[in-house]
């Protein structure tokens, strides 16, 4: 197999982790690189936290839950179940294990250490090898214009399960927000990129709104995989808020969304159909099997996406 000497993969949660393992199991961890959004993280219960981070990291140290895809596996809920008895808030749900994430990452970033360091840290600890950066050590934050009002991202995804309806997107302190040095030293030393299937509006356009990382990823070798497959979202609310901002929930309209950006694009065989308008946009494109339902589906999209990248290089 064919492939580009050096990937970093921008990340969001659930679905961008599936490939982000893919991803590892072609790639060492002097080839790849995995960036996650942290625009969804916030302070509860006085506790720093990072759910896309988490989401990855579990997943690369095989602990995720395997029905739900964030959280740890095998989970229990002593700590939610006496927080509903107190009346506490109880709708963002920490598992007791998954609490110790909190906890021992709040007390690092008290103690001065950045969000890498600590991520850092706790990736070495759960075994995960390949490096996991945040994708600001400076803090970014989603908020959403909605009919119910401006929400925080989570306040709109977890607690107001996606109902509200959004007529505007922000993300606050992204323009002075530095990207992750590390990334830049990837990019500097000819990574390609990769941007997994992840929601575009609330995962990845938090990524691309640090400073000038867009114009820097457009000078790379860049492609990304379509979350909205048959016009649908694998998972979560892409194709309402697709609907909701204006545009029909298209795999082709996710392409034209990234134009400038991309090299090439990949799109689902049912979609195959919209491959030669995305070309018209300027982008190479390979359709097939994008649905990841297993390992092996996950390493062999992961293959066919190096593969790609390295005939865009060629
Ligand atoms: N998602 C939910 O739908 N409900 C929850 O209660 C919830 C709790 C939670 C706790 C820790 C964590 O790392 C993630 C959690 N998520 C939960 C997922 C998270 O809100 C989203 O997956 C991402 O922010 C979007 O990528």
């Amino acid at each position: 197999m064919s492939r580009p000497a050096r990937v970093i993969a921008l990340s969001g949660g659930v679905g961008g982790a599936k490939l982000a393992l893919g991803l590892t199991a072609c790639l060492g961890p002097d080839e790849l690189a995995i960036l996650a959004n942290t625009a969804d993280d916030f302070e509860h219960l006085g506790l720093s936290i990072s759910p896309d981070l988490d989401t990855v990291m579990y997943t690369l140290a095989g602990l995720a839950d395997p029905e739900r895809g964030w959280g740890l596996a095998g989970e229990s809920w002593q700590c939610m179940e006496a927080m509903a008895a107190l009346g506490g808030p109880d709708w963002f749900r920490l598992g007791d294990r998954d609490l110790a994430t909190h906890l021992q990452r709040s007390l690092m970033l008290r103690s001065g250490d950045t969000l890498s360091t600590v991520t850092a840290r706790l990736c070495a600890a759960l075994g995960v090898r390949h490096a996991l950066l945040p994708m600001s050590d400076d803090p970014v934050r989603t908020l959403l214009t909605t009919d119910r009002g401006e929400l925080a991202f989570q306040a709109y995804f977890v607690r107001e399960r996606c109902a509200p309806r959004v007529h505007a997107l922000r993300y606050e302190g992204a323009a002075s927000a530095r990207p992750n040095p590390a990334l830049l030293e990837w990019l500097d030393r000819g990574a390609a990129v990769v941007i997994c299937p992840s929601n575009p509006w609330l995962s990845v356009d938090p990524i691309l709104a640090l400073g000038d990382l867009r114009s820097r990823l457009a000078a790379a070798s860049t492609v990304a995989i379509s979350p909205i497959v048959g016009g649908r979202a694998i998972k979560g609310p892409a194709a309402a808020l697709m609907e909701q901002l204006g545009l029909a929930p298209s795999a082709f309209e996710v392409a034209r969304h990234y134009r400038g950006l991309l090299r090439g694009f990949v799109l689902d065989r049912v979609d195959a159909g919209q491959a030669d308008a995305v070309r018209e946009l300027g982008m190479a494109v390979l359709v097939t099997d994008t649905v990841m339902t297993d390992v092996a589906s996950k390493q062999r999209l992961a293959a066919e996406v190096l593969e790609f990248l390295a005939g865009l290089a060629a």
